[in-house]
Order: C-alpha cells, then structure tokens, then sequence
C-alpha cells in the first residue's frame, strides 16, 4: 500500500495542475481537504468539486475540461477502469472491481484491508499527503474526522486497523488525542438530557425517544441539569457525575435483558482535536463531522471546505446554521417515514420518501431509523428518495450482525441497480444505487433475491 501511495504522490509531484473530485458526505469532504491542503503547500495549480456520486456524464465532463490530472477523492474506485482518457488518481476506499488494482488506484480493498472498517476515503487521501511530505502529519486529524464520519469505529467501539496508525501520527504530534467515554452522539454541544434523548446504538429503554423520561432520570440520579441558565453538557459533568449516569443506563439496559454486547457499547473510544476550542463542534471528531454533513449535503461545498481549512469565524459560523437546519430536517424525515410506513418483505423492509426527504440525507435518515426503538433491526432497510430527472435514490443500511452473516449490500446494490440501468454499490454495511423511477418494485425485488442468495451462505 505504501509503495502505492508512494507512485500517486509522484504523479502529483510531477503534474503542475490538479483538480480534486470529492464525495458530499463528511468523508468526502474531509477527504477532499486533505487533497486540497496537499497541493496548496506544494504550491500547485489546483481547484475542486463536490459530486454526489460519479456517472458517466461527468465522467465525459472532466474528459472534456483536459486537466493535467484528475484526483478522486472517497471515490472513483468503481469507475477505475472507464474513461482512460482522463489522467487521474484515486484515493478511495468503496469496494472496486478485481480488475481495478492500477497504479493510479489506492483503495484498501485491493490490499486485503475492509475499506468499510480500517480506512476512510480522508484516511486513503491522507496515505498519500503524508508520503509527499511528513509536514503534512497535521492533516491526521482530518482523517481521523472523515472515519468516523463513516462509522468506522462502530464495531468495536474504536478506530482499528490503519486507521489507528493515523491516529498514532495525530497523538505524536500533539493534534488529537483518544479517550474512554460515553459514545453517545453530542458529548460537547448538546444538554446532557438531549444526548441521552437521542441515544442509539444501544438504545436507552425508556429514554431514548423521550424527552421527559430522560429529565426525570437525571432528576432521580440526583444531576443537576443547569448551571444558571445554562444547560450543562456532557462536558461539564464531574467524573463521579459522568459515571452515575453510564452505571444507572447500563443497570437500565440489562433488567431490559439487553446482554453484555450491547451494554458495553456504552463506552468506546471518543476522539478530540487538541487544537479546538472544548465546547465547539469541531472539538470532537464526530460532532465536527455531523457539522460538515451539514454543508456538502445541502450544497454548500465551500463552507465544510473552509472549515477544514481552518476557518473558525465566518465559515463556522455559516457551518453552525446550516447544522441546526440539518437537525431539522433529519427530524423531519425521521417523521416522515414513520408516517410513510415501512414495508416488511422477507428479506427487506423499505419506505419511499418521494420528495419529502432530499436525496442527499435519505442514507443518515435510514441508518437513524435502523438504529430507533420503532424500527425491527433483524432486516437491512432501504430508504427511496426522488432524485428528479426520473432518477430514484435507493440508500440501504444494515447492522453488523447481518454483515458477521454474510451480507454485502454493496454487492447486493450494484447488481440490482445494474440489472436496471442504473448505478450502485458502497460498502457491506451501507450502500446506495440511482434507478430510473418506477422500477422500485423491480428493484427491491432483484435486491432481495440477492439478500437471500448471501445470506444462505
Ligand atoms: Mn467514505
């Protein structure tokens, strides 16, 4: 992989022009930064742009525009082999086809790593900014932003694989550092019985859901929830206080009869950036990257590229509104599809959002259902959103559970979309196609026979 990476850097060094082709999701974008950052301190000529994924008509575009060289950054790797015309690179980690191992193509997947798991798209990017010039160990951090953008730490409740040894370069240069805490989502910015409110993975019985419930619970833990008129954090809790809380929710969750696997989640490793101030999104990895969901998704490329570069005035300050829209809207379309309804078949259950949840946030909306109490968890779930055009968005989400059995959606959803005319694929756990509206029945038909076939192996 090194010596990979070490060809796409002299590629780079060798081109006077480069043009960064990016993903919209938190990875992507921290991905393209990276890039962004890289070729800036080597004083090359450079732009970039934001897709929400690569198809042929931009393919044909770029082909057109003549760069001296295309990077593609959190993907490219299933178009690896299309369009030799274009001069590129690829730093990714999607699944890719077994003919795509190319000297322009860095993808863990191509060297026995779970790009799902041990590698982001920002970490794959970061691979190859750090070969160029050690200096760059910096941009560690932003790696460490983009996997857990992409919930690499779920399945062990930490970073593993090369991700950890990009955590190692963070820590050795002071830029981030891990600890053992609470995983709950909001540790930094949100009133502690907001982030109980919001719990998943595991779910808080009788909390999750239920802002009440979550005040009483504090109340009779004895926490003082305001400090004057301020809501207290996570944060602002003192060590004994902090640990009251996760003893009595893993009381609740045991007389539940949840087991110790899922108790345990309650901890994991939480990852700071030394360099932010304590209290703002951009302190914690995760939180920083639910801020720059915030942007790409709805648009607005430059504000979640600003932020990685460092803004901490008018940009974060855009970042900060478009966050509390992206709340909004993620609580929207959590309604709206429990309104819509999910569909249970043998193999899948799904809902279609039509035009009431945007495309672009349709994955998050259905992972966030997967993971809620009014959601069964034993089937992978799709969620269809229209895309215009006569373009369907399909996003599928799954657990790990049903990964352990053998299922790969991104398999799944390629070859389903593909039967259609249309394009899929992602990774094991969480994939995403584009079909022409009004073949969903086909679709989810042609999809679950591929779920069954996986998982009788
Ligand atoms: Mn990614």
């Amino acid at each position: 992989m090194f010596k990979r990476a070490e060809k796409i850097g002299d590629i780079i060094n060798k081109s006077k022009e480069v043009h960064i082709v990016t993903h919209i999701d938190a990875d992507g974008i921290t991905a393209g930064s990276i890039a962004y950052q890289t070729l800036n301190r080597l004083g090359k000529e450079y732009s970039i742009e934001f897709i929400k994924q690569l198809d042929k008509e931009i393919l044909e575009r770029l082909k057109n525009e003549n760069h001296e060289l295309v990077w593609f950054t959190d993907l490219g790797s299933s178009a690896s082999t299309d369009c030799p015309e274009i001069n590129k690179i690829i730093t990714d980690h999607h699944a890719c086809p077994d003919n795509s191992n190319l000297p322009f193509h860095l993808n863990p997947h191509l060297f026995g790593l779970d790009g799902g798991l041990e590698l982001s798209g920002a970490g794959t990017t970061y691979l190859v900014s750090k070969i160029i010039d050690k200096k760059n160990k910096d941009l560690s951090s932003l790696a460490i932003v983009g996997a857990c953008g992409d919930l690499q730490d779920r399945r062990f409740c930490k970073l593993t694989g090369v991700n950890r040894d990009i955590l190692s370069d963070g820590e050795e240069i002071g830029v981030v550092h891990s600890k053992i805490d609470i995983r709950y989502f909001g540790r930094e910015t949100r009133p502690v019985y907001k982030l109980l409110q919001y719990s998943s993975d595991p779910i808080i019985p009788g909390l999750a859901g239920r802002e009440s419930a979550c005040i009483s619970f504090l109340q009779e833990t004895g926490i003082k929830m305001q400090d004057g008129d301020n809501w207290r954090k996570w944060i602002d809790l003192s060590k004994d206080e902090r640990r009251l809380i996760i003893s009595n929710i893993a009381q609740l969750l045991l007389n539940k009869g949840f087991g110790y696997r899922s108790t345990s989640r309650i901890i994991g490793e939480v990852y700071i950036l030394n360099q932010e101030k304590e209290g703002t999104e951009v302190h914690d990895a995760k939180e920083f990257a639910t801020l720059l969901n915030a942007t790409a998704r709805y648009g607005k490329f430059e504000v979640g590229l600003k932020v990685c570069l460092g803004d901490r005035d008018k940009w974060i300050k855009k970042a900060r509104n478009l966050l509390l829209g992206h709340r909004h809207n993620l609580v929207e379309g959590l309604q709206f599809a429990k309104e819509e309804g999910i569909t249970k078949r043998d193999y899948l259950q799904f809902f279609h959002a039509g035009n009431g949840i945007r495309d672009t946030i349709i994955g998050i909306v259905a992972n966030m259902l997967l993971n809620s109490r009014e959601v069964s968890n034993d089937l992978p779930l799709v969620g269809f959103a229209d895309k215009g055009d006569g373009e369907v968005k399909a996003s599928a989400r799954s657990t790990e559970e049903l990964v352990e059995k053998g299922l790969d959606l991104s398999l799944a959803m390629k070859k389903a979309a593909g039967a259609l005319n249309g394009v899929g694929g992602g990774h094991n756990i969480a994939a995403g196609a584009t079909i022409p509206k009004g073949k969903e029945e086909d679709f989810l038909e042609i999809l679950e026979r591929e779920i069954k076939t996986q998982l009788s192996y």
